[in-house]
């Protein structure tokens, strides 16, 4: 049996229980509050000494963090992760850039803005993370524009990756209308098989 350390709230979180499910691989969630400062616990930093969900704990105790690593682990030898070369390097391209341009604004501009519900307070932050944001999304703009997934045509955790935070941006304030096929991919995604919401366990 897995275990993961999650929270219903997060993005990452989300991208690996939304995997876990799409591939039947039955799991225990332990919830942790992230507002009350659960990952900061000398109990949780024995599982991630990072201080973060989510944390992914093996059937043989070994325990695995970052959002993307995890997806990658969990999807080896399924069509989620295919076998051929040039393809598991465009799905890994498609991470790294998720974790680097991506997550990073997306992610701080919901925080502010719909979880914690300030967004007056981080108003100058939320304005450069929606410049930078923008700017990731009209990447994925173009990438998008003659095709229907990331990667070789076809659903992959590219997607599920890229999924996690783009389907929420509006929480933090983007204006999708600009992005048609972007929003077309995400209802490609939507319709996936076994596909669960945000707040679906
Ligand atoms: N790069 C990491 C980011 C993990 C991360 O930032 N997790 C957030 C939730 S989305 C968290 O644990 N925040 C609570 C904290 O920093 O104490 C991943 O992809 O897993």
């Amino acid at each position: 049996m897995f275990y993961l350390y999650d929270s219903l709230l997060s993005g990452n979180c989300y991208k690996v229980r939304l995997l876990l499910v799409q591939l039947d691989i039955p799991f225990k969630k332990i919830e942790i509050d992230i507002f009350k400062g659960e990952t900061k616990t000398p109990e949780f930093l024995t599982k991630n000494p990072n201080g973060h969900v989510p944390a992914l704990e093996t059937e043989s105790g070994e325990i695995l963090v970052e959002s993307n690593a995890i997806l990658v682990y969990l999807a080896d030898d399924t069509d989620f992760f295919p076998q051929d070369k040039l393809k598991r390097a465009q799905i890994l391209q498609w991470l790294f850039f998720e974790q680097n341009c991506l997550e990073p604004n997306l992610g701080p501009a919901r925080f502010w803005n719909f979880l914690l519900k300030r967004a007056d307070e981080y108003k100058d932050s939320i304005v450069q993370k929606h410049h930078h944001g923008y700017t990731a999304l009209t990447t994925m703009e173009q990438h998008l524009k003659n095709r229907q997934f990331f990667v070789g045509n076809s659903y992959t955790i590219a997607d599920i990756g890229l999924f996690g935070y783009t389907h929420v941006s509006h929480e933090g304030g983007f204006e999708m209308s600009k992005f048609p096929a972007v929003q077309a991919w995400l209802e490609r995604v939507k319709g996936q098989p076994k596909h669960i919401s945000i707040t679906q366990s």
